[in-house]
């Protein structure tokens, strides 16, 4: 008996999208600000998963400079039909406030692995879109209505519009088929046929504790669709007590074995405020089809935390991840990201062979250009360690290790230049943009010569630590609190924000004089 272990994609991956082809299988997830867009795992037996590409990797496919945090990529849709991968992304503008700027596109590539097509423009009435390949051949897009009208709710429906493979955009009307349901919030559609009805999922509840799956089906496709009468097919709200929670913004497939299968949207929260480091990740269920409609195949609708998958024999041990990224190749590790924009010529890894040389640009506040190479955390228990060489001239110029939620939320141990103390490695605490410097001017270190810097989190407690010999660590500052930085955060402020924590290198110089650091390798490591 093989079986996976929830969360399947382990870390800031949700909003997943999940397809089979030829017997592999693969899954779409959401990047937002980090580029490259849209995360692509793949797998053979749902229980051991790959990070396998990132489709947007150019600007003319995504340029994300200037969106603000947590904008850019929301809830990729990934399908397939008669050759040819389709991906549905929507880059999100702006999103705080009474309107949303959502940009829909498709591209396209026949290897899933590119290379994939320039984009082609949708719409932009909203978020969450996907695309439905129907028996006559005929695709039809769907995505959430976005109302910013004050005496309607935000949520206005799903619409449906005809795509044109031949005209390359949408053609006829387009037409609110469903306005969800009284669980409210109704986004991230997804239509599938199946024994003669067009099945409408739905996300509702929010993304958060409340966060559902709703079905609903009609016998034509612009409907009038039934909702399920025992609607939601999942959700945690009921099951506080339950480690996988959020459970929502599904997707299914049909199983290489004949059973289906759903991947949600979920959270592992941690500490007595249940907040969620890792961010949204993606979780896996057995369904089976019952009385015409959606089941879990547990009988009940909250979700597990391991999955039998029948006929599959493989070793079902999951191992933590490691990485060792040393910078002497002419690219980096798939699993390090860059915020909005490719570094281009503020990183190189041929100036100095063997390290990435980080040009120091605009500080975490900044929406544009950033020096900064990071690695989602996908795991409670890790260590990343990091050797910098880096000589700075004034205060204003800093290098080092960040643990990083986004420009208003981080930790951050760096080298700098005090005009008094010289060169010392110190600590910015920045949480929901109030900054602290809880160590005052810092650790004086020699002026020349490398340091090795080291974040050790522990669930909700994280320190940081350093070397100069990489043998004796010394913790540095005191211990952090890692729930900080996570999406429930940011909750009583009102506004929602979307993704993980990242542990990153980086270089800022707001003195404008181009210094730069040299990073001998970037080690991430679960523990
Ligand atoms: C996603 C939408 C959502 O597009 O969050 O809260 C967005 N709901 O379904 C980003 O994950």
């Amino acid at each position: 008996m093989a079986y996976a272990t929830n969360p399947i994609l382990t870390g800031f991956n949700p909003d997943p999208s999940i397809l089979r082809v030829d017997g592999d299988y693969y899954i779409a997830t959401s990047t937002f600000e980090w580029f490259p867009g849209v995360q692509i795992h793949h797998s053979t037996d749902l229980i051991h998963w790959e990070l396998i590409c990132h489709p947007l990797n150019r600007l003319s496919q995504l340029n994300m400079l200037g969106n603000q945090s947590s904008c850019g990529i929301w809830a990729p849709c990934l399908t397939y039909d008669n050759g040819t991968y389709y991906l549905i992304y929507t880059d999100v503008k702006s999103f705080l406030g009474m309107f949303k700027d959502t940009h829909n596109y498709l591209v396209t590539a026949k290897d899933i692995k590119g290379p994939w097509s320039e984009p082609v423009y949708l719409n932009s009435s909203g978020f969450d879109p996907s695309l439905f390949h129907d028996e006559n051949g005929k695709k039809y897009l769907v995505n959430m209505i976005m109302d910013h009208r004050r005496w309607k709710s935000k949520f206005g429906g799903i619409v449906i519009q005809e795509y044109s493979i031949e005209k390359q955009c949408l053609i006829g009307e387009s037409k609110i088929i469903f306005k969800g349901t009284p669980i409210g919030c109704t986004e991230g559609p997804h239509i599938y046929k199946h024994d003669g009805y067009y099945y409408l999922m739905t996300a509702e509840g929010g993304t958060e504790y409340a966060h559902a799956v709703t079905m609903a089906r009609s016998e034509n496709l612009l409907g009038p669709y039934e909702v399920d009468p025992c609607n939601p097919v999942i959700t945690a709200l009921h099951h506080p007590e339950q480690p996988i929670q959020k459970a929502g913004h599904a997707s299914i497939t049909e199983g290489n074995n004949g059973k289906w299968y759903m991947v949600h949207l979920c959270g592992r929260p941690v500490g007595e405020n249940r907040m969620c480091i890792l961010g949204r990740e993606t979780a896996l269920e057995e369904v089976v089809w019952k009385d015409g409609w959606l089941r879990l195949a547990n009988g009940g609708n909250s979700p597990c935390e391991t999955v039998e998958i029948a006929g599959v024999t493989a070793d079902s041990t999951v191992l933590k991840k490691y990485l060792m990224e040393d910078f002497d190749k002419d690219s980096w590790s798939i699993h390090l990201q860059t915020l909005r924009v490719p570094l281009e010529e503020r990183g190189s890894l041929t100036e100095r062979p063997g390290y990435l040389r980080l040009y120091g640009r605009e500080s975490f506040t900044s929406c544009f250009h950033q020096s900064l190479l990071a690695h989602r955390q996908q795991a409670f228990y890790c260590e990343v360690t990091t050797k910098v060489d880096f000589t700075p001239v004034n205060f204003q110029q800093m290098a080092g290790l960040v643990y990083y939620y986004d420009s208003l939320s981080y930790y951050y141990l760096y080298i700098t230049e005090d005009e008094t103390e010289g060169k010392v490695l110190s600590i910015i605490s920045n949480i929901l943009g109030n900054g602290r410097q809880p160590i005052g001017v810092g650790v004086h270190l020699p002026a020349l010569g490398e340091v090795y810097l080291r974040l050790t989190t522990e669930k909700e407690k994280a320190h940081f630590s350093y070397s100069l010999d990489n043998k004796t660590f010394i913790q540095i500052g005191e211990t952090l609190e890692a729930t900080v930085l996570s999406d429930d955060y940011y909750a009583p402020t009102g506004h929602i924000m979307f993704t993980g924590a990242f542990i990153g290198i980086c270089c800022q110089d707001l003195s404008g004089q181009g210094i730069f650091a040299d990073f001998d390798y970037f080690e991430y490591k679960e523990i």
